[in-house]
């Protein structure tokens, strides 16, 4: 009886083995198939990736179909403060926009439940871009340093795809006198240490809200870091980076974009003379040959650089200051 049995024992855990692999195979064909090479937590340098150009991801057809006419639109901006050549006294520059032109329904707002709308990227110099949301309050940037300075606004999507029309980009030059100081904490009227700029944004709102019947939402704005403008010529091709900017998660950080603002230029493949050069990670150079927005999919979690470049049809780099060459770190979480 024993000698039967042994073998038929033997058999049967083989057989569980084998279906227990089996379904962990399946399993894994419908994870990344990069769960084996992604490095431990403690490993600074992300797992190798390939990138691969991907079709507009449904979640943003979706919403493109539900906005009417809004993608058709031809929104124009205009700068109200500061204007072109204005000296500024203080730290705080308010920047306001007044939006006109072809809307067609188009219209800059955060919608509370989403967190998401319409809104304008605004850039002091060449830092990454501020999401301005609700243009009838000016958009304060704070501690800026003393000197010189460039503003770049644009019309954007909520999925942060620019307008690519000429009037939704704008741009002024102005100067700061007795601007921030990146040694000094950011302090309120009375002296004290702000601990957090959106607190003090929402305490402001708050002490509007009292002393009027109307709640005053609260003002939206950025503790800016230290820079000065780049010796630009706003008649000379200009390359502004826009996206990828910041955290990407979950679904978000499948397919990325890449989206960018040309003014004074026109790329090859639109029956102009330049090109776009992007890389990721300092990897192999591609190029955008199309004024449009392009997604990549395959990234690996982690942090990654993103470098976009203005250059010829001989791949020689087009300079304007120093913004036409623009890198940016984002960070993708699974
Ligand atoms: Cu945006």
């Amino acid at each position: 009886m024993r000698r039967i049995l042994l073998p038929l024992v033997v058999l049967f855990i083989t057989a569980l083995l084998l279906a227990a692999c089996a379904s962990d195979d399946n399993a894994n064909r419908n994870t990344t198939a990069t769960t084996n090479v992604t490095p431990p937590a403690t490993t600074p340098t992300p797992a190798a990736q390939s990138l691969t150009l991907t079709d507009r991801p449904q979640k943003i057809k979706d919403e493109m179909a539900k906005r009417g006419e809004q993608d058709e639109a031809a929104p124009s901006l205009r700068f109200v403060e500061p204007r072109e050549g204005a000296t500024v006294n203080g730290s705080t520059v308010n920047v306001k926009l007044a939006l006109a032109g072809e809307l067609k329904g188009y219209k800059p707002a955060k919608d509370p439940a989403t967190g998401m709308g319409n809104h304008i990227h605004v850039i002091l110099d060449n830092q990454p871009y501020e999401a301005y949301y609700n243009l009838d309050q000016p958009f304060e940037l704070r501690n800026v340093s003393e000197g010189k300075h460039t503003l770049r606004v644009f019309a954007s999507r909520p999925w942060h795809e620019s307008y690519k029309n000429a009037g939704a980009f704008q741009m002024v030059t102005f100067t700061v006198k007795g601007g921030g100081d990146a040694s000094k904490p950011t302090t309120t009227n009375g002296g004290q240490v702000m601990a957090d700029n959106k607190n003090s944004a929402n305490k402001s709102g708050n002490a509007n809200a009292a002393a009027s019947s109307t709640p005053t939402p609260p003002r939206e704005g950025k503790d800016v870091a230290q820079s000065n403008a780049s010796d630009i010529d706003a008649k000379k091709p200009l390359l502004t980076y826009s996206r990828p900017k910041g955290e990407y998660k979950g679904a978000d950080a499948e397919a990325i974009m890449i989206d960018f603002w040309l003014l004074n230029a026109k790329l090859s493949g639109d029956g102009g003379e330049y090109r776009v050069r992007y890389s990721v990670d300092g990897g192999e150079a591609k190029f955008l040959d199309k004024w449009e927005p392009i997604w990549l999919k395959g990234w690996t979690a982690g942090k990654h650089t993103v470098k976009l470049e203005l250059v010829d049809k001989a791949g020689n780099p087009v300079a304007n200051g120093d913004y036409n060459s623009t890198s940016r770190d984002i960070t993708l979480t699974p």
